[in-house]
Order: structure tokens, then C-alpha cells, then sequence
């Protein structure tokens, strides 16, 4: 780092700002040199500051010119102005005034995709958190709410589409073959939420009546060649919006609604009021291109932004502490979504998957942060799992907490006393406990402190009494500042079996599963009048962002996972068996001794496989063995060969023992049938491709058999890179030619769809088997890979480091070069890209001595260079 160092905001330091903004006119002429953005805004002092004196007007703004400055219409010479790198300062001479601001900015040349640039041959912004302040001076922060109109002026046949957020209010065609339109967003917001298109895009269009009987054009755009890939996107958007008034009353409150489809974005979508912006990825979808992932990842982010709506942009967040207030509430609601439309266990497995694998290990790492973080030097390394995933949980127990109807009352009450305001999480919690008046003071410190909590559960039964006693004590490890932490409020959801794995009743009423509050340190909790010795069933349903310790036997685990009432606990049954027979292996390699796998595991797996009761996705998320990354969490010094040949092992000793059963399911399953994006479908597909994925673990021709006719017959895109992964991961050696061939004519087939492509970069990124470290330079060098481009970098880059552990940590170190190499590489044209590169080298503490050393020296060459604030905390904070 040769310049000054970027300093940390605190959220301790809030206040108000001494003006505020009441309407934004903003007028772009968008050129192939430069964009000249003209911004006419009327300011109020702000009254609810002291000021003895007209307060100064400090403006943010980066990265452009300014051409000129008036206020009141009087241009103002530069000597009564500062500017700088990061802002310009004005000093108004009443307390109402109206400033015009001419800036030119250079959207061709802005390669961090934050404020206006330019993505193939479109115009397209992207504001949050603090990209407005590189399209001209502004007040750039979220609780500045204004009125604003948005005109565009560009070349019509280049640009025939031009769009803004809110309702068009004038089109006019002008000299020299340019046109323009004029949008009105009539709610107040905040800049983040502003957005700009232009482009020559086609799109498709329907029509959504809201419960009030009000008519809302929707609108999906694209370019031409993608149009026919937007019939999904817009099917999720019509449920999203029924559902959202259904669950939780909220209506659409503008005339339209659109969606843009970009390829080059730095995240999955953005909810900008009336015209969300989406990664290409995570909006275009066709049977013969997306696989049912995709599908289902585009019906929840097409939910997530719409959401956004209200929890968001209607309701906003004060300042970007306060980011879970908007982002942990909405992913809570698109799980909640999700979950009605699909399978309700699958899709919390799915998540508390991501949770545990992910952002557990953010949690213990130098990067955690509690949900509402106290500080940050650059808030984009701020959207992460624990705001999003962990805020989404912590939501999720408030629901537990007062109940699905107690919930409701509370988001009414939110929405009706904030609408049109900026606001903490703080304020959503008062609302929570307004509308049901319960005491969540306790339940706060959710909020406020960081690290994953620790449940330690012991037993103990007294027959003579006929008295089961579960005591629970809690505890959390220290964190990046935050040594200690005072006792979490912990929903605990429990039930209990009987011996014939019976529910048995817990409470007065006969239910058979209930909530503990866990609020002390240590609590017992008594359960009278039980005849007989109870299994507990704990943390259902994953009740509480937790790691759970209770010394379960391998046979009490095989119990609960063909008893338990409980969906979600008999696949978390599954997993733990799973995990405590692997993690013996990773001892047994480190060890050098003889690999045997436990037959109860074998055993179990038959047992889950016959259980035609079970839902097809839940056998498929049975059957999937815990990933690399989450084996590594459970070690002290994580050794990345001695897991990854565990598991493999696991996987083929699987495949030995239930190959018949494997193949018999397949073929049951592989039958040919309309393809429909639809749960019951999807369980289907994933079953199948779960049992060929064992088979060509094989030392037998029958796995690669069966990939290379499904490859070769594959009518949808699920069953094609099923069939392709399987072909790059098998063992026989009948693979090898037609894997080199598969690959090669799926290029020539798709080298045109970027989505596609990115699949085909990932799977072979990933690989541990073709994934070698030459093999990622080379896929970097493909005609179709775009080293500026986030999606690619991400299906090679993030896949090799993240994914594909054995290759990344080779002993060399070359891995960790070639990181460090990218990020310096990357951080120079897009800041906010590198940092998510870089995350998997911030846990390198957790390694084997070597490979500790190799990483440091990474990670200091990288800090030696000229850097982003975004690398710069990152790496900061992980060498500390
Ligand atoms: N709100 C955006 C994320 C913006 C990220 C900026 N670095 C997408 C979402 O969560 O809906
Ligand atoms: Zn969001």
C-alpha cells in the first residue's frame, strides 16, 4: 500500500446529514467519447441539526470531471468551491437551494462495473452501495430519499431503448438521429437504488393485476439472441408478486415493471426501484441451456429483487450498517418463497448447507463481522454470507419467536409506521415487538455479536422419577474484536422418541415438538412423566444458526434418520454419520492405516435409497456426501489430501456396495418426459444423476456407459452436464477419449452462450482430475473466457480455489501465486471482483505449517502493491 491508508467508518459516529435532498433531475447525453450528466437538485437545511452558521455542503463524487457548478442558477467560480479526489464542497447561502451540477464521466473506460458503464454494447449502472457518487456529486447515502426524473439522450438507432426507474413521462425524437426519454420515479429513495439502461434490446412482455385491481406492465429485456431464454424470469415474477401480496399484503405500486438482463455485473441482480438489473446468469433460462440450478437459483433471485420492493426500497436502510435490516429480512422472504413453490425441506437443507459450509467459516475468520458489523473500511466487502445468510436466520427465529401469525402483525406494523423512511434494524425489531409485546432486548445481541454459538446437550433419565432432564450450555468463540460474548436468546426446537421411534409428547397439549428458550449460559430443561428413556431430536429444522455437539451413537443416528418426524433432522442424521464415519478415514489416511468404511453407512444409504415414502430430492441430499469444504471445518489443522481421499473413497466404497441398487434406480428414473422445471421433475433428475455420479466412481465400464449415452440422448441441459461432470470425474479409463471429444463439441455448440460457457469452464475448473493449475491458465487463455468479465473469472478462478481444494493447495504454493497474481491483476480494473477472489486464502491460519507460510507470502506480496480499499481490509484484517 503506497498511498494513505483507507481509514474505518464507525456506525458509532452516525449523523444526520446538515441537508437534505427533496428532488433529483438528472439529464444524460450519452456519447461514444463521454457522457455528459447534468443534476439540478433542490436542498433543505436540515432543522433537526444544530447550526449556528450555514453548514458547508460536502458532496461525494469520484472519478470524473466538473465542468461546472451553479447555485440558484449563478454559476459559482472555482475559487468558492473545493474539489477533490472524493468530493466537492459548496457553501450554500440559504437554507433552501437549488445546485446544477455538470460533470462528464468516461463509461466506456469503467471497467469496476459500479456507477454507469458499459456491458457488450449496452449502457447500464449499478449504484449500490456508493457507485452514484461516480455519475456526479451527490448527498450518496441511503438515508438521503429524493424525488427523482431521469432524462436520456442518446443516438436512437444505437440506443432505441432508453429506461430509468418509474413511469415514462416524455419521448421526443431531436437533431442529429438522437432521441430521448424521460422517466418520473414519484417514491422518494435514496441515489443507491437510481438506474440507467440504454441499449439496442429486444424484450417480452406481460401483464400482472394486483389485488387492488391496478393493471403493472412487466417487461424483461435482453439482446436479441437471448430473447428466447426470458419465459422462466417472467413466470417467477408473476409468482413473486402474488405471493408477496398473498404472505405478507404487499402490492406493486408503480405501472411498470422491468427487468434488464447484462452480462458483465458484479453480483447476481439489483433491485433498483422499477428496473431491477440482472446478471445474465441469473435471469436467461431454456430448457436446452440452463440446467434446473439455474432454474431454480433465477426463481429466487427474480423473488429476492422483486421483494426488495418493499423490503428495501420502500422501507430503506439508514446507512449501510444497517444492510441485514434489508438484505437478511428479503432473503428470509425469498427462502420463504422458494420453500412454498418447491420442496420446504429440500430448500432448507439447501440453505443450512450454505450456511454451514460457508458462512460458518466466515465466522470464524478474520473477516467475521456481526450481522449489523460496527465498522468497515469498504462496505462492499460487507454483502456477505453472514449479513445475508445468517441475517436471513436470525430473522427466521424472530418468525419462530412470535409465530407465523405474530410475524405478520409485526411486518405491518414495519411497513405502515416506515414507509417512505430510512431505518435500523433496530426499528425492525421495535416494530416485532410493538405489534406481539414480547421482550426481545436479549434476543438483540444477535445483532451485535459475531461468531457461530456453540450448544453442548447432555442427558440424563430418571427412571424412578420418570423425568428426562436436557441440559444446554452455550458458549461462543471470540472474534475480530470481540473477545467475549454475553449469552445468546436461542430458539431450541426439540422432540423426543420413543423406542419404537415414536413421537413422544413434550408438552401439556400432546405436541410433540417445542421451543426452548435458551437464555442463560446453562439451562436444564425437564421433561416429566416420560415412561421410558427418549432420544432427543434437537435444533429442528435448523431453529438456530448453531453448531450443535451431542454424542449421538452411529445406531441412534441411523434411528433418527428413519424415525424422526422431522424432515430436515433425519437428513441432518444423515450428514452426521456421514461426517463422524469420514472424519475417522481422514484419520486413518493421516495415520497411514488400512481404509475401511463403516457398513452402517453403506447400510444406511441402502435403507434411504429403498424408502420410496422419501421425497426423491430429500434421497438425492441423503446420498450427497458433506463437501470438502465443510469436512475441513470440523478439523483443527485442515488437511486438504487426506480429506479429499477420504471421501473419495467413501464415495467409491458406496458405489461397490449399492451398485445394483444405484443402477436400478437410475434406469427407473431415466425414462423420457417433457421437461419441466417443477419440483417433483427436478427430484427425479437429481436421484438419477446422484446414483450415476456413485456408478462412475467404479472400476467398471457401467458408470461411463450410462453418462455416455445420457450425454449423447440429454434433451434438457440438467441431464447434459450431469452427464458431462460424470464424465470428467470417472475413473475407468474408458472416459479419457470421450471425455476430451464431449468437451470439445460442447464448445463448438455453445461457443455463443456465455452462460453456457461459464458451465463448461467450471466443470472442468473444478475437477480435481482435469483441474491442474496449467489447465486453469489454459482455460483463461479459450477464445470464449473474457478476463474482465466477473462470470468467467468466477466459473475458473473462484471454482479452481474454492472448489477444487487438492490443486489450489498444491505443496508448491503455485496455486496461491496464481491467486495472488489474479487479484493484483484484477484488483487494478475491478476492485470489488478481486476481494471475492481473494477469500479463499483469508483462512490460511488453518492450515499445515507450510502451506500457512506459503499463503502469507501471498498475501504480503499482494499487499505490497498499490491497493483498493477493498483488497486493502481484506488483507489487512486476514494478516493480523
Ligand atoms: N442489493 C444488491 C447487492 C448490491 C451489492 C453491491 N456491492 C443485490 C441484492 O442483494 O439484492
Ligand atoms: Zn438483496
Amino acid at each position: 500500500m503506497k498511498d494513505a491508508q483507507p481509514r474505518a467508518i464507525y456506525l458509532k459516529d452516525y449523523q444526520q446529514p446538515d441537508y437534505w435532498i427533496d428532488t433529483s433531475a438528472l439529464t444524460f447525453e450519452l456519447g461514444e467519447e463521454s457522457t455528459l450528466v447534468t443534476s439540478t437538485l433542490n436542498f433543505h437545511l436540515n432543522d433537526s441539526r444544530q447550526h449556528d452558521t450555514l453548514p458547508p455542503l460536502p458532496l461525494h463524487g469520484q472519478e470524473m470531471e466538473l465542468v461546472s457548478v451553479a447555485i440558484d442558477g449563478e454559476v459559482i467560480p472555482a475559487d468558492q468551491y473545493q474539489v477533490d479526489k472524493e468530493q466537492l464542497v459548496l457553501q450554500p447561502k440559504s437554507d433552501r437551494f437549488e445546485t446544477t451540477i455538470v460533470t462528464r464521466i468516461k463509461p466506456q473506460e469503467n471497467t469496476s462495473l459500479e456507477g454507469l458503464y458499459r456491458s457488450s454494447s449496452m449502457y447500464c449502472t449499478q449504484c449500490e452501495a456508493e457507485g452514484f457518487r461516480k455519475i456526479t456529486y451527490y448527498l450518496d447515502r441511503p438515508d438521503v430519499m429524493s424525488v427523482f426524473t431521469t432524462t436520456v439522450i442518446a443516438d436512437k438507432e444505437k440506443y432505441p431503448v432508453l429506461l430509468s426507474n418509474g413511469n415514462a413521462v416524455d419521448r421526443q425524437d431531436l437533431d442529429n438521429g438522437r432521441h430521448l426519454v424521460t422517466w418520473n420515479d414519484p417514491f422518494k429513495k435514496p441515489a443507491y437504488l437510481f438506474a440507467l439502461v440504454a441499449g439496442n434490446l429486444d424484450f417480452i412482455e406481460d401483464k400482472f393485476t394486483t389485488m387492488s385491481g391496478r393493471e403493472v406492465t412487466l417487461q424483461i429485456f435482453t439482446e436479441s439472441h437471448n430473447i428466447t431464454k426470458c419465459d422462466h424470469a417472467m413466470r417467477s415474477l408473476k409468482k413473486s408478486m402474488k405471493w408477496d401480496e398473498d404472505v405478507y399484503g404487499r402490492e406493486y405500486d408503480l405501472d411498470i415493471f422491468m427487468i434488464v438482463a447484462v452480462d458483465d455485473f458484479n453480483m447476481g441482480a439489483m433491485e433498483n426501484k422499477g428496473l431491477n438489473i440482472f446478471n445474465s446468469s441469473a435471469v436467461l433460462a431454456r430448457q436446452d441451456t440452463a440446467t434446473d440450478a439455474a432454474f431454480q437459483r433465477i426463481e429466487a433471485i427474480v423473488a429476492h429483487e422483486y421483494f426488495h420492493n418493499w423490503s428495501g426500497n420502500r422501507v430503506t436502510c439508514r446507512d449501510w450498517f444497517q444492510l441485514s435490516l434489508k438484505e437478511g429480512f428479503t432473503v428470509f422472504r425469498d427462502a420463504e418463497f422458494s420453500a412454498d413453490m418447491n420442496s420446504r425441506t429440500v430448500k432448507r437443507v439447501e440453505d443450512v448447507n450454505l450456511l454451514r459450509s460457508h458462512q460458518f467459516v466466515e465466522d470464524a475468520g478474520p473477516m467475521a463481522h456481526p450481522i449489523r458489523p460496527d465498522s468497515f473500511i469498504e462496505i462492499n466487502n460487507f454483502y456477505t454470507l453472514t449479513v445475508y445468510e445468517k441475517g436471513a436466520e436470525v430473522v427466521r427465529m424472530i418468525h419462530n419467536i412470535v409465530g407465523k401469525d405474530g410475524f405478520r402483525k409485526g411486518t405491518d406494523l414495519y411497513f405502515d409506521r416506515h414507509d417512505g423512511q430510512a431505518v435500523t434494524t433496530e426499528d425492525f425489531v421495535t416494530a416485532m415487538e410493538d405489534a406481539n409485546g414480547v421482550d426481545l432486548t436479549q434476543f438483540k445481541r444477535w445483532y451485535s455479536q459475531a461468531g457461530t454459538p456453540v450448544l453442548d446437550v447432555t442427558d440424563d433419565y430418571d427412571e424412578e422419577k420418570q423425568e428426562y432432564r436436557l441440559t444446554i450450555r452455550q458458549s461462543c468463540p471470540a472474534t475480530p474484536g470481540q473477545k467475549t460474548k454475553l449469552p445468546f436468546h436461542i430458539p431450541v426446537e426439540v422432540g423426543l422418541l420413543d423406542g419404537e421411534g415414536e413421537p413422544m409428547p413434550v408438552t401439556s397439549e400432546g405436541k410433540t415438538t417445542l421451543i426452548l428458550d435458551l437464555k442463560d449460559e446453562e439451562q436444564t430443561f425437564v421433561f416429566t412423566g416420560m415412561d421410558e428413556r427418549p432420544l432427543p431430536s434437537l435444533l429442528r429444522g435448523f431453529s438456530a444458526p448453531v453448531r450443535l455437539n451431542y454424542d449421538y451413537s452411529r445406531e441412534e443416528l441411523i434411528f433418527l434418520m428413519s424415525n424422526d418426524e422431522d424432515g430436515f433432522n433425519r437428513w441432518d442424521s444423515c450428514q452426521r454419520l456421514a461426517i463422524d464415519v469420514l472424519l475417522e478415514l481422514v484419520a486413518a489416511v493421516q495415520e497411514g492405516r488400512e481404509l475401511v468404511v463403516d457398513e452402517s453407512l453403506i447400510n444406511a444409504y441402502r435403507q434411504v435409497l429403498s424408502d420410496t415414502s422419501l421425497d426423491k430430492a430429500m434421497v438425492a441430499e441423503m446420498l450427497n456426501l458433506p463437501s470438502e469444504t465443510y469436512l475441513a471445518e470440523q478439523m483443527d489443522v485442515i488437511d486438504v489430501d487426506a480429506i479429499h481421499r477420504a471421501r473419495e473413497f467413501v464415495k467409491q466404497q458406496v458405489a461397490v456396495g449399492l451398485q445394483d441398487q444405484l443402477l436400478a434406480t437410475y434406469q427407473r428414473l431415466n425414462i423420457e418426459k417433457l421437461y419441466r422445471p417443477e419440483a417433483e421433475d427436478i427430484a427425479e433428475r437429481v436421484l438419477k444423476n446422484t446414483c450415476m455420479a456413485y456408478l462412475v466412481e467404479l472400476d467398471d465400464v457401467v458408470g461411463v456407459e450410462l453418462a455416455k449415452s445420457q450425454y449423447a440422448a440429454a434433451t434438457n441441459m440438467t441431464d447434459t452436464m450431469a452427464a458431462l461432470n460424470c464424465l470428467i470425474h470417472a475413473t475407468h479409463e474408458s472416459a479419457a477419449p470421450i471425455v476430451g471429444k464431449a468437451l470439445a463439441e460442447f464448445a463448438e455448440k455453445w461457443i455463443g452462450d456465455n452462460n453456457v460457457m461459464d458451465m463448461w469452464f467450471a466443470a472442468q475448473a473444478g475437477s480435481p482430475r482435469t483441474g491442474k493449475l496449467e489447465k486453469i491458465k489454459e482455460l483463461m487463455e479459450h477464445k470464449a473466457f473474457d478476463k474482465k468479465n466477473p462470470n468467467k473469472m468466477r466459473s475458473v478462478v473462484s471454482v479452481f480455489c474454492g472448489r477444487n481444494l487438492v490443486n489450489f493447495h498444491d505443496l508448491s504454493g503455485s496455486g496461491y501465486e496464481f491467486l495472488a497474481d489474479e487479484v493484483i491483476r484484477v484488483d487494478t480494473l475491478n476492485p470489488q471482483l478481486a476481494a471475492r477472489l481473494i477469500n479463499p486464502m483469508t483462512r490460511w491460519k488453518r492450515y499445515d505449517e507450510k502451506r500457512r507460510e506459503l499463503m502469507q507470502k501471498a498475501l504480503k506480496r499482494i499487499q505490497s502493491h498499490d491497493l483498493s480499499a477493498d483488497i486493502f481490509e481484506v488483507v489487512s484484517k486476514s494478516l493480523a
